[in-house]
Order: structure tokens, then C-alpha cells, then sequence
């Protein structure tokens, strides 16, 4: 039963099974308690404001109000009732857990620590199209991690140019080869140019080395454009597409999924460090990669954290298991999350990685790991080709579990890339 001074505290009482719970990190401004910032916090994020209001009669406070249910130093735990969400909207469940409360003159600073959405909420998202098992089937790739590239310079080749170094880095061993975020359809490189030109390319190259190979267009665009051009990439063959998955907004990704077009999705995060970064204020990406995963990405950048982004392997893998924990493995509390019936998701590790960081990243994420090397391999000094054999090697190297400088006596690309990135034995 709320109390009138606090009304959204319930400290002590039990979660509800068709409660969203939200583990948040508070800060409380300067001359406020931690109780009443919590109870600001649920209030702002659930049907309160700042003063009462007539119009909210108490039947429907009680209905409706969020619950904070734990405050532990500077962590709460806020427990809101599914009626509060609109059945498979992301943006709507974001504008109220995440929206207003982060602006609030109650608190110095409130991080997003986790989520936990419960199974009545996750039924009502689409999850991964294909997942992990769908990735590997599409590639023929099994028991070891996917290789790829992102075609550097990000921008400013034309379609012929961007198929050249598609076709070189895949006959040279990658499996996929993806455009860089900011890469759409300018003028110097128009998609649907592009698109024929790269998915020509894979044919060469699929031909020429008997695999499966996927090229990764960029489709992020104003939603009905991006729309067109996915069904586009469906229409020429192509497996996979890429939406900048946080720019765009999780409503263009719900409409992309909703496309039902059979294609991979591919999320990029581009502009999440804006607000996952600070372990103070913002949203920890582990709470973002579970949303994807159930708006319907098939795989997603994760980080390194052995490369150049910023994000250490504990956040990194935290974000890997978002994507990739099995119903079996669902957990309790807020750091549980029940999966029925939503398939697994890729990891996508990319970010200032070269063919010497590869022992490491199988050792963080195993082989269910896409790894991607823009720099690492077309800065190899060999060039495109060579860069991706090495990546390749040093992937051959490390399942076989034999040191890279090894591996590299008779592997001279990976040799030349641990040279030119200067990896000590
Ligand atoms: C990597 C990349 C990716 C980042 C994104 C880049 O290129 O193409 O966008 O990995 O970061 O533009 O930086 P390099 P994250 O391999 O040349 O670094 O994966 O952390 O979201
Ligand atoms: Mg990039």
C-alpha cells in the first residue's frame, strides 16, 4: 500500500510476474534524499509529475504507479506493471523507463542499469528472423567465428571501386564485408548502383572460392526509403542488411523487422556512446542489446574491449550475453531475462582490431562471434587480400591453439600483420 508522502515507494514487496523491472544507478541532487529521488524517478517515468493532479484519482494511481522495490546504496530497482506498456512498441517502453527521468532536477546523474522485460511483454516482439543459427546456415560457416572487413575509406569510392575491394577481401577468406555507418547513398556511391555492383562482386567471388559470402549494405534512410532499399538487397539476393539501429531510432528498426523481407539484420550503434558511456548517467548498452535482440536484430555490434572503442570485456560480455543467452540460462531479478521463444543473436566484435587481437576475442566471446577488421586489414602492408588472410590465419591459429608468432612461420601474411601492428609474442 503506498504511502502519501512517497506514494511510488513499496520497499520490501516482490515483483510482480508481469512486472518490466529496471535496476537504475541513482544520483540524487544536492538537498534530496535517495527515497524521495527513487520516488520522482518511478512517478516521472510511470503516470506522476511534480505535484499532485485532481485528474488522478487514487484507484488509478494504485492501478497504475510504478513500485520501487529496493534501494541498496545507490541502486534501485523500480517494478512496472506491463499495463503501462503498449504491446511490441520499443520506443513507447523507452519513453517512459528511459525518457523524461533522465532531465530531472531530482538527480545529479541515473544510469539504466538493466531491464528485465517480462515474458508477457516479450511475446509481443518479433526477435531475430534467422539468429545465430540462421547467420551460419546463410554463410555455411560452422564452428569457428565469421570473418569480415567494413570497406575503408568509409565513404568516397564509387559502386565499382566499393565491389573491388568487396571481391578482394572476400576471395581472400572474409565471409561478410559491410558498409561503414555513414555510408548510404551519396552521390559519388548510390545505393541501388552500389547494391548491384557489390552483389555482382559476391557472385564473382562465392564462384571463385566455392563459399557462401555476404555482402552487408547500409539501408539506414528516412523509414519508408529505408524500407525501399531493403527490399531491394531481398529483391537482388542480397542476405543481409545494415541499419544504423540507434540513429535511426528503434521505430524504424520495428518497421524494418516488421518488413518480414527473410533478411539478416544487421545493427550498427553508432552514436550509443553518447549515452552508454558514462558509468554515471545514460544507459548501459547490455539494456540496449536486449531490446535489439527483441525488436529483431540478428546481430549486433557488442565491442571488443581490446580494441580502440572504449568498454572493458565485463561490459562486452554483458552485451554478448544479451544476444546470445539460451531460455535455459534466463536467470532471476533484473540480470534474469526469460528468452521462450526468442532466438539467439550474433555479437559483432569490430573497432581497431587487427589479426593480433584474435587469441583474445575467442578467448571473450568463444565462436559465436562475428569478428570485423576495417583497418586491420586494409592497412595489412600486403593490402586488402593479404589482410584478410591473415585475419583468416590467425583465426586458424588460435582454435587450433597455437601461438600466432608460431602460426606465422609459415602463415607470411599474419606474419607481416603482427609485424606492422607490432604484437609481441
Ligand atoms: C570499425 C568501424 C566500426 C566500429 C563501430 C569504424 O573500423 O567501421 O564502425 O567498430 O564501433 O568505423 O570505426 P576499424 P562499435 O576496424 O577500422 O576500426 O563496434 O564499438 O560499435
Ligand atoms: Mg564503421
Amino acid at each position: 500500500m503506498a504511502n502519501d508522502a512517497l506514494p511510488y515507494l513499496e520497499l520490501g514487496a516482490s515483483p510482480r510476474e508481469d512486472d518490466l523491472l529496471c535496476e537504475f544507478r541513482v544520483e540524487p541532487a544536492e538537498g534530496v534524499g535517495m527515497h524521495a529521488a527513487c520516488d520522482a524517478i518511478a512517478a516521472e517515468s510511470s503516470i506522476g509529475t511534480w505535484t499532485e493532479v485532481g485528474t488522478l484519482t487514487p484507484a488509478l494511481r494504485e492501478r497504475l504507479r510504478a513500485r520501487v522495490l529496493s534501494i541498496e546504496g545507490d541502486r534501485a530497482v523500480i517494478a512496472y506493471g506491463a499495463e503501462l506498456f503498449e504491446d511490441g512498441n520499443m520506443a513507447q517502453v523507452y519513453s517512459s523507463v528511459a525518457g523524461n527521468i533522465f532531465g530531472m532536477k531530482d538527480v545529479a546523474a541515473l544510469r539504466l542499469e538493466a531491464v528485465r522485460f517480462p515474458a508477457c511483454l516479450v511475446g509481443t516482439f518479433p526477435g531475430p528472423a534467422r539468429g545465430i543459427a540462421g547467420i551460419r546456415r546463410a554463410l555455411g560457416v560452422e564452428g569457428r567465428p565469421l570473418v569480415g572487413t567494413i570497406v575503408k575509406p568509409k565513404i568516397g569510392l564509387g559502386p565499382e571501386e566499393q565491389a573491388e575491394v568487396v571481391y578482394q577481401a572476400m576471395v581472400a577468406g572474409c565471409d561478410v564485408v559491410k558498409d561503414d555507418e555513414n555510408l548510404t547513398s551519396q552521390a559519388f556511391n548510390p545505393f541501388e548502383a552500389r547494391l548491384r555492383a557489390c552483389l555482382d562482386a559476391v557472385k564473382r567471388a562465392e564462384d571463385a572460392t566455392g563459399c557462401a559470402k555476404g555482402y552487408i549494405p547500409n539501408v539506414t534512410a528516412p523509414t519508408e526509403v529505408m524500407l525501399r532499399r531493403a527490399a531491394q538487397v531481398a529483391h537482388f539476393g542480397g542476405p543481409i542488411a545494415m541499419v544504423d539501429m540507434v540513429t535511426a531510432g528503434w521505430s524504424a528498426v520495428q518497421s524494418l523487422r516488421g518488413a518480414d523481407l527473410g533478411l539478416i539484420l544487421h545493427g550498427h550503434r553508432a552514436m550509443h556512446a553518447a549515452f552508454t558511456r558514462s558509468p554515471r548517467h545514460g544507459i548501459a548498452m547490455a539494456v540496449m542489446a536486449r531490446s535489439a535482440r527483441l525488436c529483431g536484430m540478428d546481430q549486433l555490434h557488442v565491442g571488443t574491449g581490446v580494441g580502440k572503442m572504449a568498454g572493458g570485456s565485463d561490459e562486452v560480455l554483458r552485451c554478448a550475453r544479451a544476444l546470445t543467452a539460451t531460455p535455459q540460462e534466463s536467470g532471476a531479478g533484473v540480470g534474469g531475462q526469460a528468452w521462450e521463444g526468442v532466438k539467439p543473436a550474433m555479437p559483432i566484435a569490430s573497432g581497431g582490431l587487427h589479426p593480433g587481437h584474435v587469441p583474445a576475442l575467442l578467448k571473450t566471446f568463444g565462436t559465436d562471434v562475428i569478428l570485423q577488421f576495417g583497418g586491420g586489414i586494409h592497412g595489412h602492408p600486403g593490402g586488402t587480400g593479404a589482410g584478410a588472410r591473415a585475419a583468416r590465419q590467425a583465426v586458424d591459429a588460435a582454435l587450433a591453439g597455437v601461438p600466432l608468432n608460431e602460426f606465422a612461420t609459415h602463415a607470411p601474411e599474419l606474419g607481416a600483420a603482427l609485424t606492422r601492428w607490432k604484437v609481441q609474442p
